[in-house]
Formats: structure tokens, sequence, C-alpha cells
């Protein structure tokens, strides 16, 4: 499977990933062919919708106190749904998606999630720290909503100026090479 991450503005990224229905082959070829792909990208956290698959499927690594990640601590997530939230919390994000940009969030700081293993096995996981921020991150892009879009109208303008003077300089740095 030959993917590529697909980046803002593509409009794609707004669109809804559909529930996962069988948990065959196809599936485990998916969800193989992304890992490489975040560890390749230094990502913690990549939806399939971000390679152009529209399934509620992700991937998750949070590194270790060592600020390693391995294998054995990959998340895979299949048709997540939220089942109870509490507090609140702030984190600096960012997005293999949106290339570049950080901004602080406003997250849940605790939540319950239900989903799916790659086998359809139905699992549950409470998450705090960097792994419920993680979690929420990833299940919005699901539902076709970039961090970005949480930004206010005046920090959102200026990601936009931003974003596009760096896409310039990219194409720029094309034509130099
Ligand atoms: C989502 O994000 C996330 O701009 C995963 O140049 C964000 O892995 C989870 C990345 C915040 C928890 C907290 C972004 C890599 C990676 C970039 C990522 C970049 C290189 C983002
Ligand atoms: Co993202």
């Amino acid at each position: 499977m030959n993917l590529e991450i697909i980046e803002y503005p593509n409009k794609m990224l707004k669109e809804k990933s559909e529930k996962v229905e069988k948990f065959d082959a196809r599936l485990h070829e998916l969800l193989d062919a992304m890992y490489p792909i975040m560890m390749a990208s230094n990502g913690i956290g990549l939806a399939a919708i971000q390679v152009a698959q529209a399934k509620q499927v992700l991937l998750i690594n949070i590194p270790d106190e060592e600020d390693k990640q391995s294998h054995e601590n990959l998340l895979e997530i299949i048709n997540p749904v939220i089942t109870k939230t509490s507090g609140q919390t702030s984190y600096q994000e960012g997005c293999l998606s949106v290339p570049s940009f950080y901004e602080d969030i406003d997250r849940f700081e605790q939540i319950s999630v239900n989903f799916q293993d790659r086998d359809g096995n139905t699992k549950s996981i409470d998450a705090n720290g960097l792994l419920a921020i993680a979690l929420q991150h990833e299940m919005d892009h699901l539902n076709g909503i970039l961090f970005i879009d949480k930004l206010s109208y005046s920090r959102r303008k200026k990601f936009e100026k931003e974003y596009k003077k760096m896409l310039k300089e990219k194409k720029n740095n094309k034509h130099i090479m």
C-alpha cells in the first residue's frame, strides 16, 4: 500500500470518516502501512484521513519516560467513541497535515473511549495527559476537524498568513533546486 500524508488546505481533510465494518486483511494492510509513515514523519498520532483513507482508523504512539517511541506502545484505534470526559487542559498542538505550525488548544483533561482493535474486539481506555490530548486530536480528524479549526478568529487569521507564506517559500525552493 503506497500512502502519502495529505496537507492543509487539501479539502479531503474536511471529510467525515466511515465506520469500519470489515476487520479484514485490507484493514491490517492500512494499519501496517500507516505506522512507518507516522514514524518517518516524527509523528505521535496519525488518522487514516491524513493518508486519504476516509475510515475511522487512527494510530497513537506516545513516547516513554526516555522520550523514545516503541512499537510495543502503539495503539491501533478503530471506530472510537468518547464515553466520558472531565477537566480541562491546554497543550501546544501540531499536526502532520499542518506542518510547522503549533498553537495552544483547549481539550478535556481526562477521557474514556470505547473502540475496536484490528480484529474487531471491543476495548476501552481511560486516558489522561498527552494520550488524552492525542486521542481528542485524532478523533477530531475522523469528523473532518483540524486543530486550526479550534483557533479564535484572530489566531486563525495569523495562521492563514503564516501558512501561506510558508507554502510560497516551499514553492520557491523547488524552483531554485
Ligand atoms: C497530534 O501530531 C497531537 O508540524 C499528533 O513539522 C498533537 O504527531 C497529539 C509533527 C499534539 C498530541 C499533542 C508536526 C511533526 C507531528 C509538525 C503530530 C512537524 C513534524 C505532529
Ligand atoms: Co493531526
